[in-house]
């Protein structure tokens, strides 16, 4: 009788367990069939009381179902939270490509990052390479090997930013400074590569100079290019085809003479006025254009050839200026933008006002 009721329990808990849909049905069981108040246990508790001739065969069949019983249970658990586990990982999938809820701007660039990049991809078409420098310079960089004579006013610390270092320098050129333009990175290149070369440089410069129309940190794109049979027609044409592409097909550039130091002869560069198609005054309504003030053009840039002292101050290769000549621009990248896109303000660049930036995405 007792064995028999061993082998239906074990039946019944066996066909039970197998069926469980989940670890909390499981548990159930387990308590159901093995807890300390279930049958199966109690039987075992109750073999010693048993006659001495069942005890044997009852107490061992007892102890089979139990251990058989808490084996499969054990297994029938591993599986099921196996099972549960990968249920729970499916559900949390998360689909890392769907946009946020709600979508969250992307943003855009800075206007000033914006044309940068626009005036680098007009001169890598015309085949100048892109450099970059250091912001932090030695004078011998930012002016003496630029033909800077010792007493110029650029120099001056109300012109240029110095940098104090442990001790002053024995000799004045290894005195620090924030490049006051990027050609001191026009010298390295050419100390770093024989001629021909032909590169641009843009990035960050200091002038401590604060108010409407300057800040002490700007940006400027400078370009070189040396070559053997360079004339001022090859520095013409370039910037012709500079202020064709930003400004549109219609414009015409003039120079103007000018006075740089690096650069012999020096001229300023304007481009033809783009609101006035060059005029000075708007179509129809004959207004003066107030873009160009009525004259027709627009100062965009500095250039000239390199003069020959720069050429020849160039050691590390044959940059001798009998042979080798070439031109040299720079440009301010915020009068560019603010003649562009109609900035009225150059301080609108550095506000980080969102309702300026957003306006050119
Ligand atoms: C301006 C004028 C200029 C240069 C920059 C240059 C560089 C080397 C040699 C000769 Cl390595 N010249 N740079 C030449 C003429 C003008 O900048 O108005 N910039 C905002």
């Amino acid at each position: 009788m007792t064995a028999d009721r061993i082998d239906e329990l074990r039946a019944e808990a066996t066909a039970a367990a197998e069926a469980a849909p989940d670890t909390a049905a499981l548990e159930e069981l387990r308590v159901r069939y093995l807890g300390r108040k279930a049958e199966l246990p109690n039987l075992l508790r109750g073999v010693a009381e048993l006659p001495p001739e069942q005890r044997g065969v009852v107490g061992k069949a007892a102890n089979q179902a139990r251990q058989a019983l808490e084996a499969l249970i054990e297994h029938r658990a591993a599986q099921l939270a196996a099972g549960e586990l990968d249920a729970r990982l499916a559900g949390d999938r998360v689909d890392v490509t769907l946009p946020g809820a709600p979508p969250q701007p992307v943003g855009s660039l800075h206007l000033m990052t914006a044309v940068r990049r626009e005036i680098e991809d007009v001169f890598c078409g015309l085949g100048f390479a892109v450099v970059e420098g250091p912001e932090v310079e030695l004078v011998h960089y930012n002016f003496d090997a630029l033909n800077h004579a010792p007493a110029h006013p650029a120099r001056s610390r109300s012109d240029t930013f110095y940098v104090a270092t442990a001790q002053r320098p024995a000799d004045p050129g290894d005195q620090v400074v924030l490049r006051t333009h990027t050609s001191p990175m026009q010298i390295r290149s050419m100390e770093a590569q024989p001629p021909p070369i032909q590169l641009i440089v843009p990035g960050r410069v200091y002038r401590p100079d604060s108010d409407a129309t300057h800040t002490p940190q700007f940006h400027q794109v400078e370009g070189l290019a040396v070559d053997e049979d360079i004339t001022l027609a090859d520095l013409k044409g370039t910037l012709l085809a500079f202020a064709r592409a930003i400004f549109g097909d219609e414009r015409d550039v003039r120079l103007r003479p000018h006075y740089f130091p690096f650069t012999e002869p020096s001229v300023e560069v304007d481009v033809s006025c783009f609101m006035c198609a060059g005029t000075g005054v708007l179509p129809r309504t004959g207004v003066r254009c107030n873009l160009c003030k009525g004259t027709g053009w627009l100062e965009i840039l500095g250039s000239g050839m390199v003069d020959p002292n720069v050429l020849a101050g160039i050691e590390a290769h044959d940059y001798d200026p009998e042979r080798w000549q070439g031109y040299a621009f720079g440009m301010g990248i915020e009068r560019i933008a603010m003649l562009k896109h109609g900035v009225p303000d150059l301080r609108l660049f550095y506000d980080n006002d969102l309702r300026f930036l957003e306006q050119f995405g």
